[in-house]
């Protein structure tokens, strides 16, 4: 049976989203890693815009932006209920990972390439995004994960820009008042459904046999 392909990179927190969202509702698919400096010919044709994740769904529709991927995969199959909430619920997670994405993905660019935006010091973006950081280990004071007791599709659109948020100066992070969101991203880290989703591949090429990503039903 025609399985979709998705064109991903490893490290790019949208991909990690949808890659978790794709292995959670067990959805197979072929994984073409692409080089963002070199990106195939095939990416650019079916999306113009050429980001990634892009998912190419067997019957030729084409699911070009990370969240409708995850929302996608997930409506087909939510076997771990990341979407098991109510409407209010799924709102004001929507608007929580629209302040993810709108908002501290810009200040973590900045504090990520912080010599490119030579205005300010690495240390006034970082405080920036640590206004999205700071709400988010209030939340997780109360709650071992962002909207309760279970993983929910915030917590996994979210993730991933956390750990690049880490990951820039890792020792500092270790001694940040943020001990909460330092357990969720560590626990979400270590996670073998995370883990099963950065599998290096070689980057993909026209020609090359099939590289096929094997979702196992309800991993977590
Ligand atoms: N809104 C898009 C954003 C995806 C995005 O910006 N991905 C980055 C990689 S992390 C990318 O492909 N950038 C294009 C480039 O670098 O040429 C989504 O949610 O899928």
């Amino acid at each position: 049976m025609p399985i979709p392909v998705l064109y991903t990179f490893r490290r790019c927190p949208f991909a990690i989203r949808a890659r978790m969202a794709l292995a959670s509702a067990g959805i197979s698919f072929q994984v073409r890693e692409v080089v963002l400096g070199n990106k195939p010919q095939h990416l650019l044709d079916v999306s113009a815009k050429a980001t990634v994740p892009v998912l190419l769904l067997p019957d030729g529709q084409v699911i070009e932006e990370s969240l409708d991927i995850l929302h996608w995969a997930l409506d087909a199959n939510d076997p771990c209920g990341w979407k098991h909430w109510t409407q209010d619920e799924l709102l004001r997670m929507d608007a929580l990972v629209a302040v993810n994405d709108d908002v501290f993905k810009l200040h973590l660019d900045c504090y990520k390439y912080a010599d490119r935006f030579p205005e300010h010091p690495r240390q006034h973006y970082r405080e920036l995004a640590e206004a999205t950081i700071a709400e988010l280990e209030l939340r997780l004071q109360k709650t071992t994960y962002l909207f309760g007791e279970t993983l929910s599709f915030a917590d996994v659109a979210i993730f991933p820009f956390v750990r690049q948020f880490a990951n820039v100066e890792p020792e500092w992070f270790e001694t940040t008042p943020y001990p909460s969101l330092r357990a969720w991203l560590s626990g979400i880290l270590a996670s073998s459904l995370f883990e099963s989703v950065m599998f290096r591949y070689k980057p993909w090429q026209p020609g090359d046999a099939k590289v096929q990503f094997d979702a196992v039903q309800g991993a977590s």
